[in-house]
């Protein structure tokens, strides 16, 4: 597949097709008209709003696109080019008549481009001027920034600053043009700042640094080095107009959050997108105390082993890996790094002490400092969480008759960052149209355009979100709306989904879960979380009948909806739930069942959600429907009194466990069927409660992890808020 990341934070490569480091040219051997016959504008067929043109500069071939700078290729043959060192090669295929018809990609992004016309569109990219600057910060360390500004403007602009642990070497005019092209069209001086302890900048890196007590004025953190840097920007970057606004997705994210507490008086805007926000409960590294055992792993070792990304690791199915090591701790002491501050952490702090509570954002956010874009995606495989928790702290403080002190809420169809990217496809999931262009060409650039330039054309009141199943974006006065109505699913014990209660409350459907043989989260092999090839960015819209069919994962479906069921809120889960065992986690997913497979998939209107066969052969092989996770979430048995202290469940005895599966506006559709499945293990994304309570999962014994019956009762049931019309 094309449309990779290079490393996964990194949700800002993640823009276009493009190479910024042009490889050398050796076009000297195929002849110019060879070359003249390649030239024309080519579709990616599999993602059609990606165009690129195909063009001949003196004796060398280039191509470029609206979001992709000009890249020349190096010479393999007579039809075959490469870029990117060589890592992606373009063969030209000819028709029986002689003539190109299209080109197949293949290499580190693979896909066909099909020729739709013999004239190319060069792309309007607006050039900007690159400098660089170590920014002094209050207590006297100096941090490296870009400093980037369209070169055909005189005028005052304000900055448009992005503060990342991922470094800020790659920022050139290409880069800005390529990744935020409808901000780059509109005119900002881009800053891009390395954070402390990153890349080339000075001081200590501390992972999520919790925020310091901003009354002592000799105090640093993320928010005073935000304005710290601002304060040095206006001073010294002449023909600026007094205003900033911060951006950025996951650790950028958090960081734009950060720049919004206390701000500058100059901050004038900020958008937290994807921010991780309280890593225990909700986001990266723990969910509800389930610890992320693959993803603390590998971004841990990723980002503490040096002052650069060093994301690469584990070679091997993470499957196997983290079932042979036994705990976090084994997995740790395989894997020879030591020292890492995050992974001590994880060994230390189990539980929701001080030391996450302290690095949690939510409890900062008690006023809506400076107009406030939150956006997050419907299947965020790490930073799902964040934007709804900060949105949810900021809106009861939300003033909407003052522009100035306004949060608002994008959700749309999107995995981590993927707002950022031109594609209508999600992993298999197709909705017809590239949502993530009209996201920031109708809300965040006028966002920023109105707050920051005076510009008129922001229309959004408070929420957005994109509407799936329906595929339409909606538009909300809060979120969630108010006038719902909720819906109580209840799982009854013959594994039907009625939204009637059960005649017996306490029948049950039971269970054997067994540590030693895991549901895996997604199919097998699990690579790394970012190598190369990896399907981590969109295992949250894999098919689920793989689990289905596993004795471990209790299932229960609706029949066929005679109509359109749609769920538009928070989706809670309400289990009554026992164990044999004294501890155990309850992983609950809400899934719209599809009708058909992939071939007799029921003809929709465009746009309409489809699931693309071709894009996933395990699909395309079964005669059932596809079965899409809408909402989902873990919780961990042992922290269902208090976060703080992890208590022993009870053997054999009912308990309530109730909590949130997180935000949905989805439409399961008339003939589709509505399935909820349950399991105690899914694994390596969690690692394995051991099923008998131990002080410290971390650290578990190989006898400590236990097979047990897991039962829930049909009194369990799932809230569905259904809208009655529009708030
Ligand atoms: N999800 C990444 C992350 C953010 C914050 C803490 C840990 C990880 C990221 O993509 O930046």
């Amino acid at each position: 597949m094309f449309l990779r990341r290079a490393f996964a934070p990194l949700a800002l490569l993640l823009c276009c097709i493009a190479a910024v480091a042009a490889p050398r040219a050796q076009n000297g051997h195929v002849s110019r008209s060879l070359l003249d016959s390649y030239t024309g504008q080519y579709r990616f067929h599999e993602e059609p709003d990606v165009v690129l043109s195909f063009f001949r500069d003196g004796s060398r071939l280039y191509f470029e696109g609206a979001r992709t700078p000009r890249t020349d290729l190096t010479t393999e043959s007579d039809t075959t080019f490469s870029s990117d060192m060589g890592n992606t090669r373009y063969t030209f295929v000819t028709g029986s008549d002689g003539r190109v018809t299209s080109i197949r990609v293949e290499g580190s992004r693979s896909g066909t481009l099909e020729k739709i016309s013999s004239t190319p569109v060069h792309n309007h990219f607006r050039p900007y001027s690159r400098e660089e600057a170590m920014i002094p910060m209050r207590d006297g360390i100096r941090l490296h920034a870009i400093i980037l500004r369209p070169t055909d403007t005189d005028e005052p602009l304000p900055f448009l600053m992005q503060r990342t642990p991922y470094g800020v070497d790659g920022s050139t005019s290409d880069s800005i043009n390529a990744r935020y092209t409808e901000l780059a069209q509109s005119g900002y001086i881009f800053v891009m700042e390395d954070i402390r302890g990153r890349y080339r900048s000075e001081g200590t890196f501390v992972m999520m640094r919790p925020l310091a007590d901003h009354r002592d004025p000799g105090a640093v953190d993320e928010s005073t080095d935000s304005y710290d840097t601002v304060a040095w920007l206006l001073k010294h970057v002449p023909r600026n107009n007094g205003r900033a606004g911060v951006m950025g997705i996951s650790y950028p994210g958090f960081l734009a959050a950060e720049a919004g507490i206390d701000p500058h008086p100059a901050i004038r805007a900020i958008s937290p997108q994807a921010p991780m926000t309280d890593v225990w409960i909700g986001d990266d590294f723990f969910h509800n105390g389930a610890f992320r055992q693959t993803y603390g792993y590998d971004y841990v070792l990723g980002m503490e082993s040096g002052k650069q990304n060093a994301f690469g690791g584990l070679n091997e199915d993470a499957y196997t890996f983290f079932l042979n090591a036994g705990s976090f701790a084994a997995a740790g002491r395989l894997s020879g790094a030591t020292g890492l501050p995050t992974w001590q952490a994880f060994l230390d702090h189990p539980a929701y002490d001080n030391f996450w509570r302290s690095r949690a954002v939510q409890y900062h956010l008690t006023k809506v400092t400076v107009p406030t874009l939150e956006v997050g995606g419907w299947w965020d495989q790490e930073d799902l969480w964040g934007p709804q928790a900060e949105y949810a702290a900021l809106e009861p403080h939300n003033q909407p008759a003052d522009p100035k002190h306004r949060v608002y809420l994008v959700l749309g169809p999107w995995r981590h960052g993927s707002w950022a990217l031109t594609q209508r496809h999600l992993g298999p999931v197709d909705f017809g149209e590239a949502v993530g262009d009209e996201y920031r060409k109708q809300i965040e650039a006028p966002f920023f355009a109105y707050y920051l330039k005076d510009q008129p054309g922001f229309q959004l009141a408070n929420t957005a979100t994109y509407q799936t199943g329906s595929e339409r974006w909606m538009y909300y006065r809060q979120w969630p709306p108010q006038n719902v109505t909720e819906h109580d699913l209840y799982l009854d014990a013959d594994g039907q989904l009625r939204f009637s209660k059960p005649a017996d409350p306490n029948a049950f459907r039971a269970y054997r879960s067994d540590p030693a043989d895991p549901v895996p989260y997604r199919r097998r092999p699990i690579e790394a979380t970012y190598a190369t090839g990896s399907h981590w960015y969109t295992w949250m819209v894999q098919d689920q009948r793989p689990d289905d069919g596993r004795k471990d994962v209790a299932v229960w479906t609706t029949p066929p909806l005679e109509h359109d069921v749609t769920v538009t809120g928070n989706v809670t889960a309400d289990l009554i739930a026992s164990t044999s065992g004294t501890d155990s986690d309850w992983v609950v997913k809400l899934i719209d069942v599809f009708p058909g497979n992939g071939a007799q998939m029921p003809p929709c209107s465009s746009p309409c959600l489809r699931i693309d066969p071709a894009a996933d052969p395990y699909f395309a092989a079964q005669p059932e429907g596809y079965e899409l996770m809408i909402a989902d979430e873990i919780y961990r048995g042992r922290y269902r009194i208090s976060y703080e202290h992890p208590e022993a469940i009870p053997a054999n005895t009912p308990e309530e466990y109730k909590f949130s599966l997180h935000a949905a506006d989805h439409v399961f559709l008339k003939g589709h069927r509505i399935m909820v499945q349950v399991q105690s293990t899914w694994f390596p994304l969690y690692d394995r409660n051991p099923q008998s309570f131990v002080p410290n999962i971390m650290t578990a014994q190989p006898g400590d992890y236990k097979p047990e019956e897991q039962r829930i009762y049909a009194r369990s049931r799932i809230e569905l808020p259904e809208p009655e019309g529009f708030d």
